[in-house]
């Protein structure tokens, strides 16, 4: 079926040649080396290590085990509250539940539509552990505010980036701001090993904590230190990321071609804003939102409907807000008041299909559906 018969999907995962895959499979089929550290898993942090700028990298087996040890790797204390963002995917507040922690929401900027920087300090009290950040879509928050609020209140950083590979701050890995960072190597993400994920940070010293807190909090055989998870990648996931280090920059270049002819048409568009990129960024080119102002004829709902009723599948992340949700919608940071930018923002984003292999004539319906 070619892509016009079927639907139009948000994105589609990139996929490395069939033919290269089998030879990796066949090696994992002869060395029966399957999983715990093999070494196509050992082979692929190296590289990553390279790829992101970052000092120090364990993958994991998906991005919220990787979230989920990296909150524990901090040794934050249980009850104790995390600042976070609620315009983000589940994964994000759930951690900090799972672990124990009380999520503390802080509304969002609209330009970037990450954590509001200037609204944290605000929210900070005597039980404040750490801020969690996440760099929404393809933005970085501001983590040079960041970093001098945590330094001055003695706070830990986090940071959700997911939705930022490769993405560079001023020349340095954005994995290389805060104390961890985490990325998400799932299907959906622009670079992907199947589901996957790993944990980016500068203090060598943890590493031997992160791989046994991956690894059930094990020692060694006669030694269990501590509560751990299974957050191990298997040699077939890592074998997809092998392959796809080789791919992912080309990706990025034909998302380029995209996201310039989204940008060139929706310009003329009155009502439609695109955000921009910070100037010292680079792009990951995960997502491409647009946000639907008052002036234009259909609100974001109605568009959204108009584009799947042409089969075009575009998304509303991140609503409703993770504020909305049952679990923490009694929260007193999820009150109205609170998050006013969230509570407008979530009501008018709309991301767009977005990969490489969108073909031009389906850009052009998305232009003319956009156009009315
Ligand atoms: N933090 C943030 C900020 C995140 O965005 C995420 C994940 C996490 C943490 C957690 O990381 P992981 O534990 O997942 O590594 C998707 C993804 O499942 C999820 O990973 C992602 N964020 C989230 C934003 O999007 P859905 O429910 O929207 O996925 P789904 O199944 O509707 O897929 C979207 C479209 O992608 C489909 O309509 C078609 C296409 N697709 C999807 C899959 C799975 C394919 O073409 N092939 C595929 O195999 O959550």
């Amino acid at each position: 079926m070619t892509e016009n018969e079927e639907q139009i999907y948000i994105t589609r995962p990139l996929l490395p040649d069939l033919d290269a895959f089998g030879e990796y499979i066949k090696d994992i089929w002869e060395s029966k080396w399957l999983t715990n550290h093999g070494p196509k898993h050992n082979e692929l942090e190296g590289k990553l290590k390279e790829a992101l700028k970052v000092e120090n990298l364990s993958l994991f087996n998906n991005g919220t085990t990787a979230l989920l040890t990296a909150l524990r790797a901090l040794d934050l204390p249980g009850g104790s509250e995390v600042i976070t963002t609620p315009f983000t995917f589940a994964a994000t507040p759930h951690c900090i539940s799972w672990n124990g922690q009380q999520i503390v929401f802080c509304d969002i900027e609209p330009d970037t539509m990450c954590i509001d920087a200037d609204k944290i300090e605000s929210l900070i009290t005597p039980n404040t552990s750490a801020i969690l950040g996440v760099h929404v879509y393809c933005f970085p928050c501001d983590v040079y505010k960041i970093d001098k609020i945590a330094k001055k209140h003695g706070l830990k950083v986090i940071y959700d980036a997911a939705h930022a590979f490769s993405t560079e701050i001023d020349g340095k890995g954005i994995g290389s701001f805060g104390d961890i960072s985490m990325f998400s190597f799932h299907a959906t993400k622009l670079y992907n090993t199947i589901e996957g994920g790993c944990l980016t940070y500068n203090d060598e010293r943890l590493k031997a904590r992160v791989y046994n807190l991956r690894n059930f909090g094990i020692i060694n055989e006669d030694e269990v230190a501590e509560i751990g998870i299974n957050g191990k990648m298997n040699e077939i996931q890592a074998s997809v990321g092998l392959l796809n280090l080789d791919l992912f920059v080309q990706e990025q270049e034909k998302r380029e071609v995209v996201r310039t002819k989204y940008i060139d048409e929706i310009s003329e568009i009155n009502g439609i804003r695109v955000p921009v990129m910070p100037k010292n960024t680079t792009n990951s080119y995960q997502y491409f939102p647009i946000v639907i102002e008052k002036d234009y004829p259909l609100t974001r709902n109605e568009l959204y409907e108009k584009f799947k009723e042409q089969k075009i599948l575009t998304r509303k992340y991140f609503y409703p807000a993770c504020s909305d949700y049952e679990p923490y919608r009694k929260l007193d940071s999820s009150s109205a008041g609170n998050l006013p930018i969230t509570n407008k923002i979530k009501e008018k984003v709309l991301c767009l299909p977005f990969y490489g292999d969108l073909a031009e004539e389906n850009i052009n319906k998305i232009i003319r559906i956009l156009k009315g």
